[in-house]
């Protein structure tokens, strides 16, 4: 065994430090090789603390965290944590050659952040290449000031008898690398579909007959007791593809979105991009009454309920995933349980809803900021497109623009990853910002009709503005497709969405979301095509600058992002020095 037990562990010390505490934990990757759906055959995959899905980890609000992150494979890498805002600490991001040089082969990096004011279901993932694959875990932020103390576990008004993680990713038969190629090579042609949905790194690829299988784990089963309450986490980890997920005869209430906590609303499924997390409760049945009672006594698969997801907004295909797919069983009675699994009794999951599915019925539970109704001190419209380039590779242009780091993260599995094209060393952005700050002044700078800052390919903010981006689809080639953006640094409120193309003179004051929820995934759905300007929908974000650093916002399909469909929010360079946590 060349990697010894140390890496199977998570390794962590909890010093306490008053009510917050500090938390010191170590994360390795290296490389592996994964069957997770059980297939046959394994492919290379990196790995953390040897394990897929990555260790959870579980903090407080308020803790202190310092993370280290060893990288002991042969490529390198860098660990983002989704949905902490990191207030006052950008250089912990982990966003290669934005807020820090990737981590090369051998060497560590220490991210240090607090979780100021934020609870609620995160993840970490990898943000080099398509290693998000298999380098992503659980970060959850418990909230431990609850008033009540009669349910087991509370989370504000919530109480539940135990809960569960739910992760969603997918699998593709082939080594990342590999697939990175394609993405960015000169044979992309469209983004392929994944091989299997994963719960929690499990599923079987030929459903059942596979289960045998030496080490083959199969499907994750979440047992539960009759008459329980549950919190499910659910996490997109999903890295392409949007699903829709339900559970047979089992109802869900979303209490929580992407950390925050919302008015119950009961709904037979979810709809789940990547990057996006929900916390549902689910009642159990009283299982003993009802089945003894129906079918004098039970099945061996009576105890099973599938949980099931279904393709949204594919074009061509509809209907159950082939194989992304779990069970809740019922384990409290007397029989023998056999490990039968009956496919037929899926939950049905409605095929696409129209545009915004219920985000405009669901209901923060925290009032909203006060900017939320304020008139925006600017608005940023971004409009992404595809391109393909003289080589033959494919690449989103932002505003027309193609991003600077794009054939450098092309390199990023070979060592070359800390050069540009032209062969220059490259230093990140926000080295570079810092190096110059005193030009980075709103005055001094010079920007582009639609805000962009060329010499260092930001859009700058200043600070305490309220800032409107309008996120605009348009069709390049046969598709217009669902995007889900993801804000780093900020949480935001979606204000509005519309068809075709936004038309600021006119749209302006639209609005269609009552109560927006504050988040960090929105969606952009694909809509009529405006035949003037090949506009397919848009949706308007907003958030309020008082967190200063340099944040990526982008395009949570991995593929999309690695082929450019990303931009930099500056956000008042010159308070940096000024707001940051550890000097
Ligand atoms: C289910 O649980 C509730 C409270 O947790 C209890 O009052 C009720 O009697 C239970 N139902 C059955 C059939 O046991
Ligand atoms: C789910 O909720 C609907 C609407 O509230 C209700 O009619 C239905 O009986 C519920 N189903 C289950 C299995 O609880
Ligand atoms: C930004 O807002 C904070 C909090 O409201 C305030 O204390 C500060 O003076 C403002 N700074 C600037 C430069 O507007
Ligand atoms: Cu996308």
């Amino acid at each position: 065994m060349v990697f010894s037990i140390i890496y199977f562990l998570l390794l962590s010390i909890f010093i306490k430090r008053g009510a917050a505490e500090f938390k010191q934990i170590d994360l390795i990757i290296h490389q592996s090789y994964l069957d997770p759906d059980c297939f046959g055959t394994s492919y290379s995959a990196l790995l953390v603390n040897g394990q897929f899905p990555a260790p959870t980890i579980r903090v407080s609000k308020d803790d202190e965290v310092e993370i280290r992150v060893l990288n002991q494979a042969d490529v390198p890498t860098s660990i983002h944590f989704h949905g902490i805002r990191q207030y006052g600490t950008v250089e912990s991001d982990g966003v290669p050659d934005v807020t820090q040089n990737a981590i090369n082969p051998g060497s560590t990096f220490t991210h240090r952040f607090q979780l100021k004011g934020q609870t609620g279901t995160f993840y970490y993932h990898a943000h080099v290449g398509v290693q998000d694959d298999t380098v992503q875990g659980a970060f959850i932020v418990e909230n431990n000031n609850s008033p009540y103390t009669s349910k087991t576990y509370y989370d504000g008004p919530y109480g539940y008898d135990d809960e569960f993680i739910l992760h969603l990713s997918e699998w593709w038969h082939q080594d990342f690398f590999k697939r990175e190629e394609y993405y960015l090579g000169p044979g992309y042609v469209h983004d392929p579909n994944a091989d299997s949905v994963l719960f929690n790194g499990r599923t079987l690829y030929r459903g059942e007959s596979s289960s045998t299988q030496r080490g083959c784990e199969g499907h994750s089963i979440f047992d539960v007791l009759p008459n329980r309450t549950y919190r499910l986490r659910v996490i997109g980890g999903n890295t392409f593809r949007t699903y829709g997920l339900g559970i047979k005869d089992h109802n869900m209430t979303i209490i929580e979105v992407d950390g925050e906590l919302i008015h119950p609303y009961t709904t037979t499924h979810l709809e789940i991009t990547p990057g996006q997390r929900f916390s549902v409760l689910i009642h159990t049945d009283d299982f003993y009454l009802r089945h003894y009672e129906e079918n004098d006594g039970f099945s061996n698969s009576d105890n099973m309920y599938a949980i099931a997801t279904s393709y949204r907004h594919r074009h061509r295909a509809t209907g159950h995933t082939e194989n992304g797919f779990g069970f809740l069983r019922y384990v409290d009675y007397s029989d023998n349980i056999k490990h039968k699994i009956i496919h037929k009794n899926f939950p049905e999951v409605p095929e696409n809803t129209p545009r915004d599915w219920i985000w405009p019925y669901l209901r923060p539970l925290e009032p909203p900021a006060p900017w939320l109704y304020q008139t925006p001190d600017r608005t940023l419209k971004i409009r992404t497109w595809t391109s393909v380039m003289q080589d033959g590779s494919t690449r989103y242009a932002v505003n027309g623009k193609l991003s600077h780091k794009i054939s450098h993260i092309y390199d990023s599995h070979t060592t070359k990853f800390e050069k540009n094209n032209n062969g220059i060393l490259n230093y990140f952005t926000l080295l570079k910002m810092q190096s110059v700050t005193p030009e980075r002044t709103f005055g001094a700078m010079d920007l582009d009709e639609d805000g962009f800052e060329p010499t260092l390919g930001t859009y700058p903010i200043r600070l305490n503005e309220t800032v409107d981006i309008v996120l605009q689809n348009v069709k390049s080639g046969m598709n217009c497709l669902l995007h889900p953006w993801h804000t780093h640094g900020h949480s935001h409120y979606v204000i509005a969405s519309g068809d075709g193309e936004y038309v600021h003179e006119r749209d302006h004051d639209k609005r269609n979301f009552p109560h927006p929820i504050y988040k960090d995934v929105t969606v952009v759905y694909e809509t009529k095509v405006d035949p003037h300007t090949k506009g397919c929908g848009w949706t308007k974000i907003r958030l309020y600058a008082d967190n200063p650093g340099v944040w990526a916002v982008h395009c949570h399909i991995t593929a999309h992002m690695l082929q450019g469909k990303m931009f930099l929010l500056e956000e008042a360079s010159d308070w940096i020095d000024t707001f940051r946590m550890y000097k």
